[in-house]
Formats: structure tokens, C-alpha cells, sequence
């Protein structure tokens, strides 16, 4: 993957940073945000002044009226919570296209090649940091990396009010002497897992072999051993950017022939590729999903070499799983689904097409045009006459 510079940014303390813009006496004291400490309740975000006497994030309020008898206890105000987060996000999108809300006050943003406009990637976090300081009176952290994962260490090691840019090639050594759980993903019961192993560092991850890290913790196994060495591939995603498009039906009765399973994909694909032309979009990867009588769900993917998203290719693909998959599995079969992922824009792709496939998408798009405007049923193709009874889900 060509190179990247990714940021992660993340408000310190948001509830009670909100609670203390709108009442400044509360600044430099110890406030939770989550109810007061005579009911059953936990602390949703403590102040940093409430952190330093072990006040955090799940503790119930009885425990926090103890640890610190001092404690400004509020119930908290949603709906400002998410004006400004709002705010916030929009501060974002003035610095870049790409942004990647996660949450209420956290965010990734794609900022590869921008330091032509702002001299510098730090020069542009931290002009980030001072909007935010001076419209909404916050406090963000930020981290600067090639991919997501390390950028995200990055700011939380940076908090509060910090800035921490790791240079590419530094990854590894940038996260190796940090604790396991430091790493997202890794909660509570995964660090004890790895602990088990004798592992407390995420150097000590990254040397695992991967095959025992998923023999422990199954594929999030794999994907920690990848995040340990700094690889994330994860691309920024603005939302509606749809990560994946799926169709799945499940039988009234479970079934063996092959003929009506093939039928229920081929509607399935239609949909699908109706959908992903609508959207502007091609597809590189197709998943099948199966389900057994027995409930025993396989999937299958299959990437492609070029983007693609006429019915046609998404059925063919989908063929040539469900055959693999049948072959090794004489069950009926309960549910059928298949889906596209890794989506591309479509105008990019669109020189590379042999002829063939262009006069495909080309014949695609004119039934798209007819459906528009006299609904899917207005056309049929052979295949699909046998589905009168499925019911579908999706
Ligand atoms: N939150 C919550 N319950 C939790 C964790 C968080 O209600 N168990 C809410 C309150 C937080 C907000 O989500 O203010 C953001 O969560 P963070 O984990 O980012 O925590 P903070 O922003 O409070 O602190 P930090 O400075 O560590 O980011
Ligand atoms: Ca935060």
C-alpha cells in the first residue's frame, strides 16, 4: 500500500470538558460526569484533576464519592454533548475530506500529501488543536502515523492536550516498549491471555509467532500480531461510504438443489450490482455465505484482479464459491448470501475494462434505467422464475 499519513484525534475528558465551557468555576477541579453518588451508576468521564485520584470511566459513584470526597457530581447533558461534537466535527472536515468519525469525539482523517497546504503535518494537527481550543474550548489530542492503528497509540499516549507524530519506518520501535493493552483492541481478558503466554509488551507481541497468537485468541490473534508490528491497512472511511454490500435469504425449507441456489444468487447479484452501479462504485472482493441445516455457517471470499460490478461477474464469483463449498459439504442447505466488499470508485476503473466487459456494465446499466423508472420486476432474466416461494430477508 503506497504511503500514508493518517491522523487520530480525541477530545480529553469530553463530557466534563463540556460541563466545565459551560460553567467555568468547575475548571481545575475534581468532576464526573455520569449522575449523582446516592444512586446505583457509574462515571461516564471524569476530569484529569478527578483521574489523579483514581476517578475514571465505569466506576460506580459510590466508590467515586469515596476515593474523593471533593467530587463535583453532574448528571450530564446529551444533547450539548453531541452539539458539540457536531461542532467538532466540522472543524475536521474544514482540514480534510477524509475524516472517519468513531464515536462521539474521536476521529481518523486521511491527511496523505496535505502538508504541501500546511507546510507541515504537525504545523496542520496543531492548527487543528488551536481551532478547537478556540471555538468550542477543548482540549484534543492527536497522533500522526501511516496507519491507523499506530496513530491512535499516538493520541492516547499524547493525552491530555497532546501531539505525537510517528515517523515512517518508526512504527515498531515507536510501540514496541508499550504495555499489550495499549494496543486497541486488547481488553481485559485478551491482556490476560497474552500475559499466559509471557508476553506484557507490544515488542513481545510482534514477536509471537502469529500461529500461536491465533491458536489463543482465534483471528483477532492475527490481526493483533499485525497491529503490534505498526501494519493496519484499514483505509479512512467517511461515513456513507458503505464498507460492503450484502444480500442474504433464508429457505422456508432447507434445500439441496443446486439449480435453486444458484437462481436465489443470481437475484441476489442482480441486487447487489443494482445497487453498487447506483452508487457509483465497483467491487474487488465477493463473499459467499452458506448455512447448513445444522446451523453451521461457512464464508468464502474470492478477490478479484480488477474492480468490477455487473450481476454477472458477482454471480459468476459467487458460482464458483458456493460449487467449492458444496463439494465439501453434502448438507442441505438452510441460507444462502452473498456480498461485495473492497469498493472502489467507479470512475477509476473505468479504461481498464475489456470491451467485453464494458458492453456488460453497458447492458447492466440500461436495465438499471428500466427499473428505475418501472420497478425491478419490469425486467427478468430465465433464471430467477423458479424464486415465486423465497422469502428474503434482506
Ligand atoms: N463515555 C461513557 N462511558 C464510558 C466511556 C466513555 O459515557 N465507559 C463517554 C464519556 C466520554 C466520551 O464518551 O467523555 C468519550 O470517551 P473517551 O473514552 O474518549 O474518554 P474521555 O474523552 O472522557 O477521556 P480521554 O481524555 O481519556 O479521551
Ligand atoms: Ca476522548
Amino acid at each position: 500500500m503506497a504511503n500514508r499519513t493518517i491522523i487520530h484525534i480525541d477530545l480529553d475528558a469530553f463530557f466534563v470538558s463540556v460541563e466545565q465551557v459551560l460553567n467555568p468555576e468547575l475548571k481545575g477541579k475534581p468532576v464526573v460526569v455520569g449522575g449523582k453518588p446516592d444512586r446505583r451508576g457509574v462515571i461516564a468521564t471524569a476530569s484529569y484533576e478527578a483521574r489523579a485520584f483514581g476517578l475514571h470511566s465505569g466506576i460506580p459513584l459510590v466508590t467515586a464519592a469515596r476515593l474523593c470526597p471533593e467530587t463535583i457530581f453532574i448528571e450530564g447533558n446529551f444533547a450539548k454533548y453531541r452539539e458539540f461534537s457536531r461542532k467538532f466535527m466540522a472543524i475536521l472536515s474544514d482540514f480534510s475530506p477524509f475524516v472517519e468519525p468513531m464515536g462521539i469525539d474521536e476521529a481518523y482523517l486521511d491527511v496523505t500529501g496535505f502538508e504541501s497546504i500546511h507546510s507541515s503535518i504537525w504545523q496542520m494537527a496543531d492548527k487543528m488543536k488551536q481551532r478547537i481550543r478556540s471555538e468550542l474550548g477543548l482540549c484534543a489530542s492527536v497522533g500522526i502515523a501511516s496507519c491507523k492503528v499506530v496513530a491512535k497509540v499516538a493520541s492516547d499516549l499524547s493525552k491530555p492536550d497532546g501531539l505525537i507524530e510517528v515517523a515512517p519506518g518508526e512504527e515498531r520501535g515507536f510501540l514496541s516498549p508499550l504495555p499489550v493493552e495499549k494496543l486497541p483492541g486488547v481488553g481485559k481478558q485478551t491482556v490476560k491471555i497474552i500475559n499466559g503466554i509471557g508476553v506484557h509488551t507490544i515488542g513481545g507481541l510482534s514477536r509471537t509467532p502469529s500461529h500461536t497468537l491465533k491458536s489463543r485468541l482465534g483471528t483477532a490473534g492475527e490481526t493483533l500480531h499485525r497491529f503490534a508490528n505498526g501494519i493496519d491497512s484499514r483505509q479512512v472511511l467517511p461515513p456513507g461510504e458503505s464498507k460492503s454490500i450484502s444480500r442474504e435469504t433464508t429457505f422456508g425449507e432447507d434445500t439441496r438443489s443446486l439449480s435453486f441456489l444458484k437462481a436465489t444468487l443470481w437475484a441476489q447479484s442482480e441486487k447487489i450490482g443494482a445497487d453498487l452501479r447506483g452508487k457509483a462504485k465497483q467491487a474487488r472482493c465477493v463473499t459467499l455465505k452458506v448455512r447448513y441445516a445444522d446451523f453451521t455457517t461457512i464464508t468464502r471470499s474470492h478477490t478479484l484482479r480488477e474492480s468490477a460490478s455487473t450481476d454477472q461477474m458477482i454471480f459468476e464469483v459467487g458460482i464458483g464459491l458456493l460449487e467449492r463449498a458444496l463439494v465439501m459439504d453434502k448438507q442441505a442447505v438452510r441460507l444462502i448470501g452473498i456480498g461485495v466488499s473492497n469498493l472502489v470508485e467507479a470512475s477509476r476503473q473505468a479504461t481498464l475494462f475489456a470491451p467485453s466487459a464494458r458492453k456488460l456494465e453497458e447492458l447492466n446499466k440500461a436495465i438499471d434505467c428500466i427499473r428505475d423508472r418501472y420497478g425491478f420486476g419490469a425486467i427478468q432474466t430465465g433464471r430467477v422464475i423458479r424464486l415465486k416461494d423465497i422469502s428474503t430477508q434482506s
